[in-house]
Parts: C-alpha cells; structure tokens; sequence
C-alpha cells in the first residue's frame, strides 16, 4: 500500500468513516482531533479533516453522514480510499443488524477490494453497550477473508480506546 514509504517521508492517506447515523463518526473525528466535545448535529453530506498521525502520516479523515437518504451517496466516498473505519453504536441493539447489513453493501464495492478496514465499537463506556465479544460474533467478519481487518472497542465520549483504534488503523495501513 503506498501512503507510508520506507523512507519515513511523509505519506497521505485517505480514510473514509462510515456507519449509521447516530453511531458517533462526528464525534470521534473531533475527540482524535483534540477539539473540545461540542454538541454534533446529524451530519448532512460529510465533514473532512486532516490528522497529524504518529510515523509521519497525515490522515485526511472523510466522516460521511449515515442518515437513511444519505446512504446512497456512499459509494461516491469509496474511490482510491486507504482504509474504511465504519462505527457502530453499541448500545443500539435493534439497529445492529441494519448496521451489518449496510457494512456488507459497502464491502461489496468494486473500489473496496483489497482494502483494509477497521470496525469500532462506539459507546462501549455506557452501561447497556453490547459487549465486544457479542459484537464480533454478530458481525461474522470472517468471511472476508480478501480484506484486512480489525475489530475495536471505544468510547468517543470518554476517549477510551480511540489511540488504540489509531494505532490499529496505522498497522492496517502499513501491512496491508
Ligand atoms: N454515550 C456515548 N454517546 C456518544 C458516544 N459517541 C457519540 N455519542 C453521542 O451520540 C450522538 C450522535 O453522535 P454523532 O457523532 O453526531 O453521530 P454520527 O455518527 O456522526 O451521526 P450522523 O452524522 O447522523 O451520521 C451524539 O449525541 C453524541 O454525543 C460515546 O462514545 N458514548
Ligand atoms: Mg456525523
């Protein structure tokens, strides 16, 4: 994969966030940022921010807004991506299945073969979160066996395991 070279020049990558609405991208994009937890709105169309990430990487973050109509516009976000990070919300039960069901859309994308991505499990700090375990079982991420994966726990809310889920989103970028 190209964005980080031997050399520790500095390399770009595209990532694209992805996942329903209300599963916490915005908000996770901000809390990476540093930027003091303000109130989000539902994101119409997308934000797009820039990350300084350890080794010499800049990240150029896509947070694509997950509300139903906006669905559809997905794909556009898909070409020449580095990496996919889709957000769940752990909490939200009733909607994990439409949250599978329209991570395994995006999988099937031409311009998502061969890239790698990572899931996190957002709000896991709140005391009805599904456990990860659960998660990973409802998911059955296995089957993709063309893509390189990984599978977080986070809380965008107390910033619990977003460093973790940069430095996995790094190795991702790096081995794959
Ligand atoms: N408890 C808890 N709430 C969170 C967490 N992350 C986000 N939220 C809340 O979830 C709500 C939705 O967060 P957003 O970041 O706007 O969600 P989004 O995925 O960007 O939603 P769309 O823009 O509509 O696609 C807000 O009220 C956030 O404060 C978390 O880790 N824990
Ligand atoms: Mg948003």
């Amino acid at each position: 994969m190209g964005p980080v070279n031997s050399r520790g020049h500095k390399a770009e990558a595209q990532v694209v966030m992805m996942g329903l609405d209300s599963a916490g991208k915005t908000t996770i994009l901000y809390k990476l940022k540093g930027n003091p937890l303000v109130e989000t709105l539902p994101t119409v169309g997308f934000n797009v921010e820039p990350l300084e990430a350890p080794g010499h990487v800049s990240l150029i973050l896509w947070d694509i807004g997950g509300q139903t109509q906006l669905r559809a516009t997905w794909k556009d976000y898909l070409e020449g991506t580095n990496i996919l990070v889709y957000v769940l919300d752990s909490t939200d039960e009733a909607r994990l299945p439409e949250a599978v069901a329209e991570l395994n859309e995006v999988l099937e994308d031409p311009n998502m073969a061969g890239v790698p991505f990572l899931v996190l499990a957002n709000k896991q700090e709140a005391p009805d979160a599904l456990p990860l375990l659960e998660i990973r079982d409802r998911l059955g991420l296995e089957r993709f066996q063309d893509n390189c994966w990984e599978l977080r726990a986070c809380s965008a809310l107390t910033g619990q395991g977003l460093q973790e889920a940069l430095q996995s989103l790094l190795h991702l970028l790096r081995s794959c």
